[in-house]
């Protein structure tokens, strides 16, 4: 029974601690040379004086701004801001030049090391999960069609709740997270559970800047990936479901039509989907 209710500083500190951790992939974030750091820290500047500027803001506004910034660290929601408000135009900045599959963003609830499967497993999950049951095939190729033997499909979602483990309590460690490793004919089959559409913490600093603007806090239901593969680009995405009241208008700007699922309901109750990844290789 979960007993603590999710609080959006629980699930931020969570977050950033996370971020800091040294099992982290973002543990050795490289230096930026100080040429780049100069040019991308005036541009940055240069932008917000012009906003400044133009729409003459005043000493309350810029007050407003600065105990807004400070929450924004207190409750640990920069990695959830980041996320929200920057990531997508970074991702589409990093795999323009893809031919395999279109990306999307991380988003701040990713663990590296869940459990292990083959290519064909159920994801943890609590006896009884509530949600529609969801049988998911595809295959992990090269962009020449070629199997990729030893492909990593990494699964992360929320549950019928909303909610993902390790960030709101009360949910077992790895519960709806999972890792299925393919074989030479490439392909997988994972069961696991649709997920809800998501609303980001609306009690915190970035719930605020949602209040105040009057803007909703919905992502439509996704599910994350992660697939990797030796000698290929490292893909990061989120699968959506057709009919999402939020596919259209996504807090996170996350949705890209290659995206979409096309789920095939059942006469037991269940949902099929068929999707695979292509992955492009490194270039030299
Ligand atoms: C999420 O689940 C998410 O995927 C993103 C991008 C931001 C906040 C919560
Ligand atoms: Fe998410």
């Amino acid at each position: 029974m979960t007993t603590e209710v999710a609080t959006a500083a629980a699930s931020g500190a969570s977050a950033t601690e996370r971020f800091h951790s040294d099992k982290s992939p973002y543990a050795a974030v490289k230096d930026t040379p100080p040429e780049r750091v100069d040019r991308l820290a005036r541009r940055v500047l240069e932008a917000v004086y012009q906003t400044v500027r133009d729409e003459k803001v005043t000493y309350d506004e810029f007050n407003a701004l600065k105990a807004w910034m400070i929450g924004v660290g207190e409750d640990g929601e920069w990695p959830l801001f980041l996320d929200v408000w920057l990531e997508h135009v970074v991702e589409d900045v990093n795999t323009a030049h893809r031919e395999g599959n279109k990306g999307s963003i991380e988003g701040p609830y990713y663990v590296p090391g869940a459990p292990e499967q083959g290519a064909k497993g159920t994801i943890e999950m609590r006896e009884g999960e509530a949600g529609t049951p969801l049988a998911w095939t595809g295959t992990v190729t090269s962009t020449d069609g070629t199997p990729l033997d030893g492909a990593l499909v990494e699964l992360w979602h929320a549950d019928s709740d909303g909610f993902y483990s390790q960030f709101a309590p009360g949910i077992p460690e790895w519960n709806l997270r999972g890792n299925f490793r393919v074989g030479a004919d490439g392909a997988f089959e994972i069961h696991t559970i649709q997920p809800a559409p998501y609303q980001i913490p609306t009690d915190g600093s970035c719930g605020k800047l949602i209040a105040a603007a009057g803007w909703h806090a919905w992502r439509p239901a996704h599910l994350h990936v992660k697939v990797s593969a030796p000698g290929h680009e490292l893909l990061t995405a989120q699968l959506y479901f057709p009919g999402d009241e939020h596919n259209d208008d996504d807090i996170a700007s996350a949705v890209k039509p290659e995206l979409m699922l096309a789920p095939q309901p059942q006469a037991d109750g269940s949902v099929t989907v068929d999707y695979s990844f292509v992955l492009d290789p490194v270039r030299g």
